[in-house]
């Protein structure tokens, strides 16, 4: 039977790769994100292969998640997969330098913003008896690194959030899991440092990281295991990093 895939943060970088890969294997899609003119591209490009839907919101507006959710069309009313990985870094700053707005975006997307897309689609597994959620966290929520104070947090919060998710929906069917990168080559670190150029490119100069393809890969393999296996939490780097703090560059 064909599945569809809800991907949050479709626009760019990991989840745009997701959806690509989703599509070249039969996977129907629902995309999100607040590019219309990507969402169009892609909508234009991936509906070659798979019946696509994109929707438009700020994850950060819960009215804006539910009606959006809401508005799916009945052939997109049953989402077998949600892959939530909207979510980014703003700034990079001691905890004394820190900004509230910066703080403020991170709490609001990386942890409400998936709570809410999960609040509005949770009742809908249910109901089916089914459905896979996957949390896209980081390595920085598994330790902390110096700067990180409010990202490492945010993704700290995503690792308690996929526990809390697994225990309490046991029994009803839906599987949940986490996949938590390393260094992976985005826009990541563009949105991090502000369109600082640089900057970002500075992040991943003197060894190779991973790519969003490598992660669309690795989703891919986690959401086609058999109904009996679910891939719970899984952290993966490139071969250079062995931790936040690690990397060998040459
Ligand atoms: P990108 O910046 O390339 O992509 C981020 C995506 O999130 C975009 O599609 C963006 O869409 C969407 N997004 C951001 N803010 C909002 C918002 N307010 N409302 C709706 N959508 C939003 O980064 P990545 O692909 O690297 O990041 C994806 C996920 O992976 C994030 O959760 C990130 O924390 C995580 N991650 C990334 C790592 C890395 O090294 N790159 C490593 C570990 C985890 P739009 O702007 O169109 O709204
Ligand atoms: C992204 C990886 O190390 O920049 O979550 O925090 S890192």
């Amino acid at each position: 039977m064909t599945k569809t895939a809800f991907i949050t943060g479709a626009t760019s970088g990991i989840g745009k790769s997701t959806a690509i890969h989703f599509a070249i294997n039969g996977i129907n899609l629902v995309l999100c994100g607040r590019r219309q003119d990507r969402l169009d591209a892609l909508k234009e490009e991936l509906g070659k292969e798979v019946q696509v839907h994109i929707l438009n919101f700020d994850i950060r507006d819960k009215e804006s998640v539910k009606e959006a959710i809401d508005s799916l069309p009945k052939e997109f009313s049953q989402i077998d997969i949600l892959i939530n990985n909207a979510g980014n870094a703003h700034g990079l700053d001691t905890i004394q330098d820190g900004s509230l707005d910066d703080w403020d975006a991170m709490l609001d997307i990386n942890v409400k913003g998936l709570l809410y897309v999960s609040k509005a689609l949770i009742p809908k597994m249910i109901a089916q008896k089914c459905g896979h959620i996957i949390n896209i966290g980081s390595t920085a929520g598994k330790e902390v690194y110096p700067k990180g104070n409010v990202y490492c947090a945010s993704k700290h919060a995503v690792d308690a959030i996929n526990q809390g998710m697994r225990i309490d929906l046991n029994g009803t069917g839906i599987r949940v899991g986490a996949v938590n990168p390393g260094l992976v080559e985005t826009e990541f670190s563009n949105v991090r440092f502000k369109g600082d150029e640089d900057r970002a490119e500075n992040v991943y100069k003197g060894f190779q990281p991973l790519k969003p393809e490598d992660i669309a890969d690795i989703i891919y393999f986690v959401v086609t295991r058999p109904y009996h296996v679910n891939i719970a939490d899984l952290v993966v780097m490139p071969t250079a990093q062995a931790s936040s703090t690690i990397v060998n560059k040459s």
